[in-house]
């Protein structure tokens, strides 16, 4: 039975796990559980799901979900000695009562502040205490925004350095069919050849096999145009200077148990991430990384929707 808060509710999701439901009034809708503080879901005022959730995904700590939007801290992939995207995606985060003031350009009523703090556990691990605050908000015109405000509550004077994703698994139509712009001639280091850096080629992004790149001081805004579903999504950041990309396709697919053989066909990710240059807070710093996801009705062929234009 869902509890109605002032601006969201608290349900129980897939397997008992508290979630909070964001409801806007022209029936958009998101949903994050408190495990991991984590978007499962995103839909449009027609109801249809925005994200791509694996078939196989797993709603049991510890084993990260897969799918939705994962959040990578305090280290993004194996860019550390922490397990791989850092412990934040595998632990339960609290509803944050009395969050500081966050000023916002977007508005929104429907919206949820959660927060994490380490356990003895994790400062054995990383030993620096933190609060981690995430305000994931949904707003009037469906565009989905997280707001992450880290701060460094070291008291032995200690500064920490960290990197971060939003690690967003978009659903797409077709993955041979989609294309990214604003990430062309940009340096990126390609994960399947041990981080050599290159330059991308001046077109748009397309897919055709298993992509893993770590784009480098990109614009602030990057489009995922979906033809099929006459859709582009409109990827806004700050804080964030870099965007991952990644695709497993079907031979990586078969080696990731919890996301079926076919997904691949039918997910991207495209990563708002801090990675090249880590963020490193002294005690009493806090950073702040935003992230603001909108889908947008596009008819390519008419040439009413031209991605640059999106992306200006
Ligand atoms: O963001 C891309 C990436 O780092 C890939 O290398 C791949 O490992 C993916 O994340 C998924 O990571 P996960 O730890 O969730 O299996």
């Amino acid at each position: 039975m869902a509890t109605k808060r002032h601006h969201f509710e608290l349900a129980k999701g897939i397997n008992g796990l508290d979630k909070i439901v964001l409801r806007e009034s022209r029936g958009r809708s998101a949903e994050v559980y408190l495990y991991g503080s984590h978007v499962t879901s995103w839909k449009n005022e027609n109801g249809e799901e925005l994200l791509h959730l694996s078939s196989k995904a797993i709603f049991k700590p510890p084993k990260p979900i897969r799918g939705g939007i994962p959040l990578c801290f305090p280290q993004f992939s194996n860019f550390g000695t922490l397990e791989s995207h850092g412990f934040a995606r595998n632990r339960i985060w609290e509803i944050d009562a009395s969050p500081p003031p966050l000023p916002s350009n977007s508005c929104s009523n429907a919206f949820v502040d959660l927060i994490l703090r380490p356990t003895e556990d994790d400062l054995k691990i990383w030993p620096h205490n933190f609060e981690f605050r995430l305000r994931v908000a949904l707003g009037t015109e469906g565009e989905l925004t997280l707001t992450s405000r880290i701060r460094n509550t070291n008291s032995d004077g200690k500064p920490f350095t960290f990197t971060f994703a939003y690690h967003t698994y978009f659903s797409v139509s077709d993955i041979s069919e989609v294309r990214v712009e604003g990430l062309e001639t940009l340096d990126y280091l390609d994960n399947l050849k041990n981080r050599e850096r290159f330059t991308e080629q001046g077109d748009a992004i397309t897919f055709e096999s298993e992509t893993d790149k770590i784009y480098l001081s990109t614009p602030t805004k990057i489009a995922i145009l979906d033809h099929e579903k006459k859709r582009t999504f409109v990827i806004r950041k700050d804080g964030l200077a870099d965007a991952v990309v990644w695709n497993p396709w079907d031979k990586k697919s078969k080696t990731i148990s919890d996301l079926g053989d076919e997904d691949y066909k039918h997910m991207l990710c495209v990563e708002a991430a801090a990675i090249e240059r880590p963020i490193t807070l002294k005690p009493g710093e806090e950073w702040k990384g935003r992230l603001e996801l909108s889908a947008v009705p596009s008819s390519y062929s008419s040439g009413q929707l031209d991605p640059k234009k999106v992306l200006e």
